[in-house]
């Protein structure tokens, strides 16, 4: 899968690896390589043009790191950059829903709906312990029901069986009564598939959508066809609800720009793929493994995170110091707001602090909602560096406009200099009297965490 576009990365990298030193010229030449080499993958223009907006800016923007070479540099940033237009963090199909849970599959003609409601059911079976009920819903191709009907024995799964002339419709309030008596976990509808987007298909499938509410509408797009694939998306999604696509026939995909598209230009994450004609060829879509496989550079990537970790450890030693000294201001504030969204959470920061080593592990994490963070840094950003570093000189005007740049209110500019304010006091006291020296409970509330009162007597 993905060959060509392997091949192409494998010999830009080689090339770039032979650069001693990367200047704008050699950033340029591998830039213009890989907007080649997507764009001959089929990718979709914007997708590519985003991407290499986006490795450019980081790779101007990034500090280099003792130890790793420019090229290990950039193949970290595109690996990432990869990962990130794949859609991020893999979907996994939902299964939490009260029983019995639907799962509804559309698709043009051919795209594999049929044998990927089989795969999905197999998959649901052996991985989720389900009990499944198979329902065909394509009432068009008379051999339609048998070919499920064949793969549910070949999976030893339940199907709906079939009365003839009955419709969708109808089909689908059959299915509810069996599932009671049955009393399977999930129903899985195939439907009939249509040459080409129409609107008698959108409006059958409109309906069916309403009957079922399901919990998963899944779109299953043929891979080989590309960019096509995607505006099939597209139009899909204008019509129904859809909660992830599955791209199948990826075994045959030498190019990838249908996966390397998808995300990005229709939002709808890619929850599966198919990877051959038997039952057990689906695999769940991991953006990193995918990118892995597309650049074949694990080591490398494995090697750069291992250097940035050692900056991001100098770093929080030198914000250690500076806590100690009571200099901290609201860049230091700001940095370490971001320093926790990287490292996740406030223990990353408190094992530099000599007196608050031994809390580290007590400290529970996730109490910083990410909504909080964005505000948090949304309202620092819109102060100057002066009042950053000095912030008593934030006054109620300043903190009027301040809220204004970030839209927020002034009581939440309040807040945040209040936090400021207690956490320089908080460490002050720690630097002079020890951790004796503490209100637990300030402490723990100042933290937004859980510290257990006895470790602080001590
Ligand atoms: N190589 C490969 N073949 C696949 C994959 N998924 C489906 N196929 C094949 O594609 C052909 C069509 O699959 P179906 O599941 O019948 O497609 P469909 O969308 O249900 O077709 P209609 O019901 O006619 O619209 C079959 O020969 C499948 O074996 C895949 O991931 N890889
Ligand atoms: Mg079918």
């Amino acid at each position: 899968m993905f060959n060509n576009l392997a091949d192409r990365f494998d010999s830009i990298f080689k090339a770039l690896k032979k650069t001693g030193s990367i200047d704008e010229t050699a950033l340029d030449n591998s830039m213009r390589d890989i907007r080649r080499a997507l764009l001959e993958a089929d990718v979709s223009l914007p997708v590519v043009k985003d991407f290499i907006d986006q490795v450019k800016k980081e790779a101007l923007g990034k500090e280099v790191l003792n130890s790793i070479t420019p090229a290990q540099m950039i193949i970290k940033i595109v690996n990432d950059e990869l990962i990130k237009i794949l859609g991020s963090e893999s979907s996994e199909l939902n299964v939490n829903g009260v029983s019995p849970i639907t799962f509804l599959f559309a698709g043009l003609q051919g795209s594999g709906k049929t044998t990927t409601v089989a795969k999905v059911a197999s998959h649901l079976k052996n991985k989720h312990n389900k009990d499944i009920m198979l329902v065909s819903l394509d009432i068009n191709r008379p051999a339609a029901f048998d070919q499920l009907k064949v793969l549910s024995e070949k999976i030893n799964v339940f199907i709906l069986p079939k009365i003839e002339e009955q419709l969708p419709i109808d089909i689908v309030k059959r299915s509810f009564e069996a599932a009671k008596l049955q009393e399977v976990d999930c129903i899985l509808y195939d439907t009939a598939g249509r040459t080409n987007v129409d609107s008698q298909l959108m409006n059958e499938l409109s309906i069916l959508e309403k009957e079922i509410n399901p919990l998963e509408t899944l779109l299953v797009l043929d891979s080989l066809t590309g960019q096509e694939a995607v505006n099939v998306a597209s139009d899909f999604s204008k019509t129904i609800k859809l909660t992830g696509s599955i791209l199948t026939r990826i075994d045959g995909d030498s190019r990838g720009g249908a996966a390397l598209s998808m995300k990005f230009k229709t939002g709808c994450p890619i929850k599966f793929m198919g990877t051959g004609e038997l039952i057990d060829d689906l695999e769940i879509f991991y953006p990193e493994r995918i990118a892995n496989r597309i650049l074949g550079m694990g080591d490398i990537v494995t090697l750069v995170e291992k250097a940035s970790e050692t900056i991001e450890e100098e770093n929080a030693t030198k914000m250690a110091e500076k806590l100690q000294k009571g200099e901290f201001d609201l860049e230091d504030l700001l940095s370490q707001i971001q320093q926790m969204k990287k490292m996740g959470g406030l223990s990353s920061i408190m094992k530099f602090v000599p007196g608050l080593k031994n809390l580290e592990s007590k400290v529970s994490e996730g109490n910083q909602s990410e909504d909080l963070i964005k505000k948090q840094e949304a309202i620092i950003f819109s102060m100057t560096k002066y009042e950053r570093q000095k912030p008593k000189i934030i006054n109620g005007s300043r903190k009027k406009r301040i809220a204004a740049g970030s839209g927020t209110v002034v009581s939440d500019i309040n807040k945040i200099l209040k936090q400021h304010r207690k956490m320089s006091d908080m460490m002050k006291k720690i630097s002079k009297k020890g951790m004796g020296s503490l209100d637990p409970n300030m402490l723990s509330g100042q933290l937004g965490q859980n510290i257990p009162t006895d470790l602080l007597k001590k």
